[in-house]
């Protein structure tokens, strides 16, 4: 019998991009949900997939693998949503997937979490607005005159990139930045990804 991959996740986290790729693939999966409000991260089970008791995990018959991009990329291989091994275009899904999680998402952590902070602190959250204009500025300047950041068709760089953007938009950093902007809307009329933020 053959088993397939299961994908440990808490909805609207970093684990929805692996459940989002894994919707843009239509790949065969099993899908375990998690709820951290009744400790269901913090199981000795759940510790033996992820040392740091985080989501997303990705089991299979041979083991667990951690980490929402490295999931992603192992997941794409193989797969149109990543272009050939050692191609030009492989490299530059490899550096906007970098890019994403080195230069944005850290930054777009932080300034959510000091939005939601109560009193806010107005200079700490205009500290890490000012730091995020330049590789929000960059993505925009990426995105001209094109629907997707790497041979004009979705790839994991557009995954990874629209899970972001997407947020930005949320946190409403997008006002002066309309090829992001668009970006957006076409990252969120995709299916796949209404399916995996639906939860
Ligand atoms: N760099 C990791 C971040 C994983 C992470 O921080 N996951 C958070 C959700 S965004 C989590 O598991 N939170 C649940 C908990 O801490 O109980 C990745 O991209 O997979």
């Amino acid at each position: 019998m053959t088993t397939h991959p299961t994908l440990y996740y808490v909805p609207k986290t970093r684990a929805t991009r692996a459940r989002w790729l894994l919707e843009e693939l239509g790949a065969p999966h099993q899908l375990v949900r998690l709820d951290p409000s009744k400790g269901e991260t913090k199981t000795d089970a759940h510790t033996r997939r992820h040392p740091l008791q985080h989501v997303p995990v990705l089991e299979s018959a041979e083991g667990a693998v951690f980490e929402s991009c490295a999931i992603c990329l192992h997941l794409a291989a193989g797969t149109p949503l990543l272009p050939p091994d050692g191609s030009y275009e492989r490299a530059l899904v490899y550096q906007w997937v970098f890019f994403g999680v080195t230069e944005v998402e850290q930054l777009l952590g932080k300034l959510a979490g000091e939005r939601r902070k109560e009193p806010v602190d107005a200079g700490r959250v205009e500290s890490f607005t000012k730091k995020l204009a330049r590789p929000l500025a960059a993505l925009d300047a990426a995105l001209a005159g094109r629907d997707w950041l790497v041979g004009n068709r979705f790839t994991v760089a557009d995954l990874v990139i629209g899970a972001l953007l997407t947020w930005a938009e949320r946190l409403e950093l997008l006002a002066a930045l309309p090829n992001a902007r668009a970006f957006s809307q076409r990252v969120k009329a995709r299916p796949a990804y209404q399916k995996a933020m639906a939860d």
